[in-house]
């Protein structure tokens, strides 16, 4: 028998399975990886008796992975707010999910907690940019605005530090990032105690912000499209990138298309108060996901750009 916590790299990732942990520690063989890689079940080989935790990865994502470990007599317990429209009906597997927006993984353990270590979930939160949402909840918990900013830059670093094609693009493994957390019951604390691996990591990423923000980009009616060139540093800022823009001017859809060696990869944003959600559109797409706000579709052929584009400017006229 054995146990296993299975994460997404990113600040939901990572703050999800902290806040359970604390609540209930145990050592377990962790898995995890850069922010898509997501098909996570598939590293390990389950077994009866095993006990699992999977927090923010889509089931439908992992689905033969999940059944196969159901077959084998192990248990599940799931907590996600991606797409999840194949979940088993099986008594192992126990879910915490939503489709609700501006809910992320964190917050469903949070709930689960009661709110026990609630300013991980606002980590979380800002993270997935949901920081309206942060900033509601965080203001209710007392928090001033200098400490919710500075949960705001932790959830940034964290959720930046994910993105890239492999772990070798990263400033640190999120593995890593999760056992440097794994004490500190308050987010404050880290940021106080390890003030070397956040400055570290926040000049990289103003390194790579400034470098992206410098790019041209191109406006075709409400859609705005930004090209990014097949580097590390661009692996690592095109989703936040997106982020960012998509903050500054709510009214457009934003597209980052990230050149790889023989494709592209693509992030979406919808406008703001546009209620197509952008996973719709990254859908039509083989090798796309992801949620309402935000989604991306990993392997964009060339000759399909011009599809993409089209789709989008259509629905988000
Ligand atoms: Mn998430």
């Amino acid at each position: 028998m054995a146990g296993y916590d299975i994460f997404n790299g990113d600040a939901d990732g990572i703050c999800a399975l902290h806040q359970l942990r604390i609540s209930k520690p145990c050592s377990r063989i962790l898995i995890t990886g850069v922010k898509r890689d997501i098909k996570l079940l598939d590293k390990a080989k389950f077994k009866k008796d095993d006990l699992i935790s999977v927090f923010d990865i889509s089931i439908d994502s992992n689905q033969d992975a999940l059944k196969k470990g159901l077959e084998m007599g192990a248990s599940f317990e799931w907590f996600d707010h991606h797409s999840s429209e194949t979940v088993p009906d099986h008594p192992n597997l126990k879910c915490y999910l939503t489709s609700k927006a501006g809910v992320c993984s964190s917050l469903m353990v949070d709930k689960y907690l009661n709110g026990r270590y609630r300013s991980w979930a606002l980590v979380a939160c800002y993270g997935d940019n949901f920081s309206t949402k942060a900033a509601t909840l965080g203001t209710e918990m007392g928090f001033s605005r200098q400490q919710l900013a500075s949960l705001q830059i932790l959830g940034e670093l964290m959720n930046y530090n994910s993105y890239g094609d492999s772990i070798d693009d990263l400033h640190v493994a999120p593995d890593e990032l999760y056992r440097q957390i794994k004490s500190y019951d308050q987010p404050l604390e880290f940021l106080a105690s390890e003030q070397k691996l956040v400055s570290d990591l926040h000049d990289q990423m103003n390194d790579d912000f400034e470098k992206g923000l410098d790019l041209p980009e191109e406006r075709l009616q409400n859609v705005v499209i930004k090209r990014l060139p097949n580097k590390k540093w661009a692996r690592r800022i095109s989703g936040l990138l997106a982020n960012r823009l998509s903050q500054r001017t709510q009214k457009f859809a934003y597209l980052i298309l990230l050149e790889k060696e023989d494709h592209f990869s693509a992030s979406i944003r919808k406008p703001l108060h546009h209620n197509t959600p952008a996973s719709l559109i990254a859908k039509q797409f083989p090798t796309g996901g992801g949620r309402r706000e935000a989604a991306g579709i990993n392997v964009l052929p060339k000759q399909q750009i011009d599809s993409l584009i089209e789709k989008m400017i259509l629905c988000y006229k």
